[in-house]
């Protein structure tokens, strides 16, 4: 069997968060480029046969079965890749902090995305959904930002304090995306510094170079 994990990806998108953790791994990573994914074609199809949702990101992993969900992605790889450090072993202190993080991101920034970034596919006044969404995207950030800087094992230099974590990927990553780094760097100081600190880690420089070219 292979040890190899073929990626559906297109540059900057959420098949990012998989890739830095795959390579935090150290894991085999084969790139499906998707690129155009969102209009009807042939990158579509392809994915639309893996992941009915057709979303980013989606990983098929060596067993062949196909594993979607960024976050069941990051406790997958936690589970089969401990050393890579992406989550806290199951009885640390820092564990339920971790999954709560975990979850919150996924079922509340990441939504503002699904629905803001297509706002023509869920409404008629498309403009009006971009606003909410971004609008309530920033509100989700600043309270990000206020809950790491009270929380017990903080603040800094990571989400989770001491420890390094996926949280950190899904940070390094999603402040790339709107409102982008400008607006951290205005209004969220912790997870600002966080990005930097994940921007320098040797180990992910190639992941950012390939996803956020210039
Ligand atoms: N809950 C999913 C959300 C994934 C998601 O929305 N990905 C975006 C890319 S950043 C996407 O594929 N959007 C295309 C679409 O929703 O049609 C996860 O955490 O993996």
């Amino acid at each position: 069997m292979t040890d190899t994990y073929v990626l559906y990806a297109v540059p900057g998108w959420g098949s990012v968060l998989a890739e830095a953790m795959l390579t935090l791994c150290g894991a085999p990573i084969q790139i499906e480029d998707v690129t155009g994914f969102e209009q009807p074609g042939p990158a579509r199809d392809r994915l639309l046969a893996v992941n009915p949702l057709a979303q980013l990101p989606t990983l098929r992993l060596p067993s062949g079965a196909v594993l979607t969900e960024s976050a069941a992605i990051a406790l997958h790889l936690s589970e089969r890749h401990p050393q890579a450090g992406l989550a806290p072993p199951p009885d640390a202190p820092d564990r339920p902090a971790f999954l709560h993080r975990l979850v919150w991101l996924v079922a509340n920034v990441y939504p503002t995305f699904t629905y803001g970034d297509f706002p023509e596919r869920w409404t008629d006044a498309p403009d009006s959904l971009r606003t909410s969404t971004d609008a309530h995207r920033e509100r989700l950030w600043r309270q990000f930002e206020a809950d790491i800087a009270s929380h017990p094992f903080g603040p800094g230099p990571w989400v989770l304090g001491e420890r390094f974590s996926a949280l950190d990927v899904y940070v390094g990553a999603m402040t790339r995306w709107q409102p982008r780094r400008d607006w951290f760097a205005e209004h969220c100081p912790t997870l600002s510094a966080i990005a930097a600190k994940v921007d320098a880690l040797p180990t992910l420089a190639p992941v950012w170079a390939r996803n956020f070219p210039g």
